[in-house]
């Protein structure tokens, strides 16, 4: 799948995505991201994955099979429940909270949020052990889900050794980041 995208970069640090016009007209949560294209509007990533996957017929998943498809959605599951939670709860805590001057981060919540992202990352090297994609033998909206997370933990909350130190994982950031135009979309969201 390769398609065009304008990338509108919201500096979430200055609290763009709180105006009241934002949250009228782009994410009634005042959440990012959002897609716009002509009269269609989405909020929540994974909703704007599959259509983007379905309206463009990529095959990125979810899977029909009932068993693959039981697989994939726990999978995909537990980014939504548990991994994206803590990583953006770390990143609320040493980025954002100090950011607009409200106070330091608690350390005892840091510490928690960084033991929950853990269980996760491990939960996520085993998966990898035995498949090269999140999913299976295939790349599909999973993997598309975890990349901007891991790069926020990463680049912006300096956790780097936590995807090195697990071979499988840092094996699949390695491979996904390369696939993906994902150089290209992080200079424009810099940009
Ligand atoms: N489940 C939502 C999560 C949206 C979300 O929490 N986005 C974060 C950035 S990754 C955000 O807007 N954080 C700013 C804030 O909560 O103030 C999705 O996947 O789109």
């Amino acid at each position: 799948m390769s398609i065009q995208v304008f990338v509108v970069p919201i500096n979430v640090t200055k609290g763009e995505h709180t105006t009241s016009l934002f949250v009228a007209e782009c994410h009634p949560f005042g959440k990012i991201p959002v897609f716009k294209q002509g009269n269609t509007q989405i909020f929540e990533s994974r909703a704007i994955w599959r259509y983007l996957a379905a309206k463009y017929q990529a095959d990125l998943g979810p899977p029909a099979n009932p068993d693959d498809l039981a697989t994939f959605e726990q999978l995909d599951s537990v980014g939504y429940s548990h991994f994206d939670p803590a990583i953006s709860g770390l990143a609320y805590g040493k980025l954002f909270k100090r950011a607009r001057g409200n106070c330091e981060p608690n350390p005892k919540r840091i510490q928690e949020l960084e033991e929950q992202v853990s269980q996760c990352l491990d939960y996520y090297d085993g998966v990898l052990t035995k498949q090269a994609w999140f999913a299976g033998d295939n790349f599909s909206v999973i993997d598309i889900c975890n990349i901007p997370m891991l790069e926020m933990f990463i680049t912006r909350l300096g956790y780097e050794h936590e995807v090195t130190s697990r071979l499988y994982l840092k094996a699949w950031w390695n491979r996904a980041t390369k696939c993906l135009s994902w150089k290209a979309i992080k200079a424009k969201a810099s940009g």
